[in-house]
């Protein structure tokens, strides 16, 4: 057991994927650029400015700052809109059990994301005043796997990174929780990280580590 859980959210505790895609894919059909699946998987815990550069690399025009950050915006709107279809009942079950039985333990809990939506999508899922800490996207200069976001998440709960565990998707995730000097607990690609301390098949796994 650990004293402090740092939660990464989008592919650990709620599913937005399909929402980043469908938004990121009617960017890119408007400006005539290849997008699919496989593209949409890497862009899994990467910041959206990175995500955009990522799309950018099929693009054969060169864009201005500018232009960048309004492309970003315009995706963010069409995302944001799509956020609005999530209720509690996007908060998977078995994360909700897991979430209580660590409260119960009287370990701290706290969210890592790389998500500025975070506050709306936890306020979507019926989370919002439930973590002790939410360290995101707009608290950070440095995305990961700069472990920034996380090491603010241990600062916030008033733990040493040492005695928290991070849980992540990505293996950016488990990247920026080694050199932030936190053990990790890995699902799905994440567990592809050699640094991965845990891998889990199913976040109820986490009550017995
Ligand atoms: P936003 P996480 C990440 O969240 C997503 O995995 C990634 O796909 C997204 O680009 C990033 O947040 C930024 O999201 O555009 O909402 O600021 O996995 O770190 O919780
Ligand atoms: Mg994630």
């Amino acid at each position: 057991m650990y004293a402090g859980y740092i939660f990464d959210l989008d592919g650990v505790i709620c599913f937005t994927d399909q929402y980043h895609y469908q938004a990121w894919k009617k960017l890119a059909d408007r400006l005539d650029i290849y997008f699919d699946e496989e593209i949409n998987n890497r862009l899994r815990g990467v910041s959206r400015m990175d995500s955009l550069e990522i799309i950018l690399e099929r693009s054969c025009k060169v864009y201005t700052v500018e232009e960048k950050l309004a492309f970003a915006e315009e995706k963010n709107k069409i995302y944001k809109k799509l956020l609005r279809k999530m209720t509690p009942e996007d908060l998977p079950a078995d994360v909700k059990t897991t979430l209580m039985e660590l409260r119960k333990k009287g370990c701290k809990l706290a969210i890592g994301s790389s998500s500025k939506n975070t506050k709306m999508i936890l306020e979507r899922i019926g989370l919002n005043n439930f973590f002790d800490a939410v360290s995101d996207g707009t608290n950070i200069v440095n995305s990961k796997p700069d472990p920034e976001v996380f090491l603010k998440a241990a600062e916030l709960i008033g733990e040493n990174p040492k005695d928290c565990l991070i849980i992540e998707d990505a293996k950016a995730g488990i990247e920026g929780a080694f050199r932030g000097g936190f053990d990790s607990a890995g699902l799905g690609e994440a567990n592809e990280h050699p640094r991965v301390n845990y891998k889990m098949k199913k976040i109820t796994d986490l009550l017995s580590i």
